[in-house]
């Protein structure tokens, strides 16, 4: 059965969510962040880099959210080659460069070591985060596919990084295409179930 290495609020739980859209039977497995599991050798030997998710399946773990997702819920990947790169190249625009702002707001000692120097990238993280949102908010719309129905598996992940931007200091009301698609997917089961979970 594969097994899915997570921690709650964190880009895992959009492969939870997709895990729940297909119906895959799986088993969860917390990543204690609290006590610092996801830097112990016990979980490196999951995953060395020391970060969630990580799935283990009958051929071997997997890592990174997007392979992830694929993986998981093949359906949800268009058959079409430009629609399933447009799909692609969103999820590597989430991981690459909006997940990174995020993680300037709570992971500051990756990339400095002074305290000032955390708070510096703590208060920028709300203009950097907001400039991630009018990009999506005007790329979305023109996606060659619809969006906030499951019919792709980048949902599962832009739904986890929106769901983020509260913390973030930014308020999704100011972006009406991004709200209307998080009110769309908080309708579905699968969210409910992942919330209900403790996971959101
Ligand atoms: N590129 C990776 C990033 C995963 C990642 O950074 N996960 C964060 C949680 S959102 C994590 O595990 N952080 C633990 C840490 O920094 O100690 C992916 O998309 O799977």
């Amino acid at each position: 059965m594969l097994k899915l290495h997570y921690a709650p609020r964190t880009i895992s739980v959009a492969v939870a969510l997709a895990l729940e859209e297909v119906g895959a039977p799986h088993e969860l497995v917390l990543v204690d962040f609290a006590s610092a599991a996801q830097t112990k050798p016990d979980y490196h030997k999951i995953n060395p880099k020391g970060r969630v998710p990580a799935l283990e399946t009958p051929d071997g773990i997997l890592t990174e959210t997007g392979a992830l997702l694929e993986y998981v819920a093949p359906a949800l990947v268009p058959d079409n080659p430009f629609q399933a790169a447009k799909m692609r190249e969103l999820m590597c625009y989430l991981n690459g460069t909006m997940h990174p702002h995020h993680a300037h707001r709570l992971r500051g000692e990756r990339w400095a070591d002074k305290e000032s120097s955390f708070e510096d990238m703590r208060q920028k993280t709300p203009m950097r985060v907001a400039e991630c949102c009018a990009y999506l908010a005007e790329q979305l719309p023109h996606m060659p596919f619809p969006l906030g129905e499951m019919q792709v598996v980048s949902d599962a992940y832009l739904f986890v990084v929106l769901s983020w931007l509260d913390g973030d200091g930014v308020d999704i009301a100011d972006y009406p295409g991004l709200a209307d698609f998080q009110a769309r997917m908080e309708n579905r089961a699968s969210v409910k179930a992942i919330r209900d979970k403790g996971m959101l």
